[in-house]
């Protein structure tokens, strides 16, 4: 490893958002933002209820972020002991038990190795939860970009609608985005562990030319910065292959090999994808998936984890189960179904009897006819409409788990 990898270098252009005069320390309780003076504890307090906060705060929460991440490298240095912490997905409550689990900074120190939005039904709460900690715990939490880190992916998968529906606008979104852009992609723990959200690239043999990267913009289709983000291992090709994901590469034996030896590193910890024990490793464990959102899409019944590097200690995943509230979540979602069957019918017999009354006057024998006709039609059109709907959902669901 060079000496130019251990110092971390200053991105090459950020012409928006200089490195911040705000002073951001860890016993740091109080932030002045212009004339506004904000306090990160408030904040967190706020959020950890799953109570976004008012939009003039979160887009100040998003300038301190977008400031502090601003200065960082594209690799992060740090230092064990830490926990390595992946996808999330919007689902907040998971990532209470996660920080349970793992334990809180300042106790200890936490790395986030991206795909914090979308799929879940709580990208906001859990953004802002994680940008408070940020905010409020500089020097113990560190956050990676994973590719739904992008506009291209938030405005299809979730993140998008969620902040509009919860603020009536999009500045937020766009604020997030802007910070997103900012990320940095890798971290490297010990000069030993690389922690990447997706996995390699053919375009990139050494942490080096990870530095030498442009990272501050949407994050490409195609090119480096796009594979580091969206490539998985494959233990059954030897080289490079075609990815079904229409973006990045899968990486066999050989490119993982060359990269741990021309790199002198142990692991490479990447996310990314859903792995059902919640941890998995491959390639004589010089590789390993961490996945920290259990119970997936409230549907996949996989396990989760987190895994705490300590020194020469090996790795060690910490597991963890999903908040209960899902069970009442899916009561809710049962609920809701019943309602609308319930009001569908409803709708029906207020039709029926409408009929039944106007054709009483005209022919009083067949006004029981025309009543029964006005209540099965409709109801035998809307109930297989509707159920037909709840299934395509389900199946868009489905598909986009697999994405
Ligand atoms: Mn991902």
């Amino acid at each position: 490893m060079t000496a130019a990898v251990e110092k971390p270098r200053m991105p090459k252009l950020f012409s928006l958002y200089g490195p911040t005069k705000l002073a951001l320390t860890d016993s740091n309780s109080y932030i002045t933002a212009g004339d506004t003076v904000v306090d990160p504890d408030a904040w967190l307090e706020q959020v950890k209820q799953c109570r976004y906060l008012p939009e003039d705060h979160m887009r100040i929460l998003c300038r301190l972020v977008r400031d502090r991440l601003a200065t960082m490298a594209n690799v992060v240095s740090l230092q064990s002991p830490i926990t390595i912490c992946g996808d999330i997905h919007g689902q907040f409550f998971d990532l209470l038990k996660l920080l349970e689990a793992s334990g809180e900074p300042p106790h200890v120190q936490l790395l986030f190795l991206g795909d914090y939005v979308d799929r879940g039904k709580f990208s906001l709460e859990t953004i802002t939860l994680l940008f408070c900690l940020f905010v409020r715990y500089p020097s113990h939490v560190t956050l990676l970009r994973g590719n739904h880190e992008t506009r291209r992916v938030s405005h299809t998968y979730g993140f998008y609608q969620e902040v509009e529906r919860k603020y009536g606008g999009l500045a937020v979104w766009r604020d997030c985005c802007e910070a997103f852009d900012l990320m940095p992609f890798a971290a490297l723990i010990d000069d030993r562990v690389l922690a990447i959200h997706g996995g390699l690239s053919p375009e990139v043999r050494t942490v080096d030319m990870m530095h030498e990267l442009r990272r501050d913009m949407e994050v490409p289709n195609g090119g480096a910065l796009c594979d580091l983000l969206w490539s998985d291992p494959d233990e059954s090709i030897d080289g490079w292959g075609l990815s079904t994901r229409g973006a990045g590469f899968l990486f066999g034996k050989t490119p993982v090999d060359n990269f741990v030896e021309e790199n002198s590193i142990d692991l490479i910890c990447r996310s990314h994808q859903l792995v059902m024990e919640g941890f998995m490793e491959c390639f004589d464990k010089k590789l390993c998936t961490v996945w920290s959102a259990p119970n997936y899409t409230n549907r996949v019944e996989n396990k989760a984890c987190v895994l705490r590097i300590d020194g020469s200690r090996s790795p060690e995943p910490v597991f963890f189960e999903a908040h209960p509230l899902k069970e009442e979540q899916f009561g809710i979602h049962v609920l809701d179904m019943l309602a609308t069957v319930l009001s569908i019918g409803e709708f029906c017999m207020l039709l029926a009897a409408t009929m039944q009354a106007l054709v009483s006057i005209v022919n009083p024998k067949i006004k029981n006819t025309v009543a029964t006709l006005f209540f099965v039609l409709p109801v035998s059109i809307i109930v297989p409409f509707f159920i037909a709907k709840v299934h395509n959902d389900e199946a868009i669901k489905r598909e986009a788990i697999d994405h």
